[in-house]
């Protein structure tokens, strides 16, 4: 894969761990990003975690995508090489216990076999494991390789959260205004927020400019269909989707062929021989 960060030790620590820690918004940009998210949040769903992107109200999308866009775009741009904006929503996690978002990857953007894609998290307040902060396994974007399709992507490791979290789990504690720069294959969760404010972030998805934006998707409801297609986004529109329909209705979406979805589970001892193989050197992917 091709270098993402201007920075060489970055792009060194970001290959090796799968993601680095770096300033990023400016007081001013925490300061328009809180009035943004407040002139916009009744239409935010009131749930535990939410993304924006996940709002089913597309003109509220087609707001709120520029105008973060607008202000990361003048940070990433001192950071990352030849990187184009995906999406840009505010990630809400509401105080109480139903605000967990477990252990997960991104999904698939583009043909992870050739060009990697990375996501920028970005708190507006300071964060710890007690109010809502990231908690990441460190190399795990080094241990396999699969497409992850959205939506009802079936994750590998379902059934072995608790190991991870107790053997793997590292907390990212954050300062408002740095960002998390991490790979979509990693695995990244974070716990429910017991502060005394609703924890606001920014996401902030990239892929290189030369890499096609792709979605892979099915939904066919026949579970032993494993074929889904490829669609191809010709235009910056792709935070407009609805994650639960086909999106042949978006201007300048294309279907490009199908796909084979792998299903894989991981038990325990799956997980601790994959890790301890790349720690020997071994090159998994
Ligand atoms: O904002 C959070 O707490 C988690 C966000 C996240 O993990 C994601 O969007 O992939």
């Amino acid at each position: 894969m091709r270098a993402i960060f201007k920075d060489p030790e970055l792009q060194r620590r970001y290959e090796v761990e799968g993601y680095v820690v770096v300033p990023f918004y400016t007081d001013e940009d925490i300061r328009e990003l809180k009035n943004i998210f407040n002139a916009m949040s009744s239409e935010l769903e009131d749930r535990g975690f939410y993304i924006s992107i996940m709002s089913k109200n597309v003109e509220y999308k087609k707001k709120i995508h520029p105008l973060i866009k607008a202000i990361a775009e003048k940070r990433a741009e001192n950071i990352l090489i030849d990187s184009e904006f995906i999406s840009s929503s505010f990630a809400v996690k509401n105080i109480g216990d139903s605000s967990i978002f477990e252990l997960h990857q991104g999904v698939s953007f583009t043909d992870e076999e050739k060009f990697d894609t990375y996501t920028a998290w970005t708190p507006l307040i300071d964060v710890d494991r007690n109010n809502g902060c990231l908690f990441v396994l460190p190399k795990s974007h080094r241990l396999w390789r699969q497409i992850k399709k959205t939506p009802d992507f079936v994750s590998p490791f379902r059934n072995i959260k608790e190991h991870l979290w107790n053997e793997y789990a590292v907390e990212i504690k954050m300062k408002a205004g740095e960002a998390l720069i991490f790979n979509h294959n990693l695995i990244h969760g974070s716990l429910a927020n017991h502060g005394k404010t609703i924890r606001i972030a920014t996401l902030n998805a990239f892929k290189p400019k030369e890499a096609p934006l792709l979605l892979y998707t099915s939904t066919d409801k026949d579970p032993n269909n494993r074929e889904l297609e490829v669609y191809q986004f010709h235009k910056d529109n792709y935070y407009t989707i609805d994650v639960l329909r086909k999106p042949d209705n978006i201007e300048g979406v294309e279907l490009i062929g199908h796909a084979q979805e792998k299903i894989l589970t991981f038990t325990e001892e799956d997980y601790d021989k994959m890790y301890e193989d790349m720690m020997a050197g071994k090159v998994l992917i």
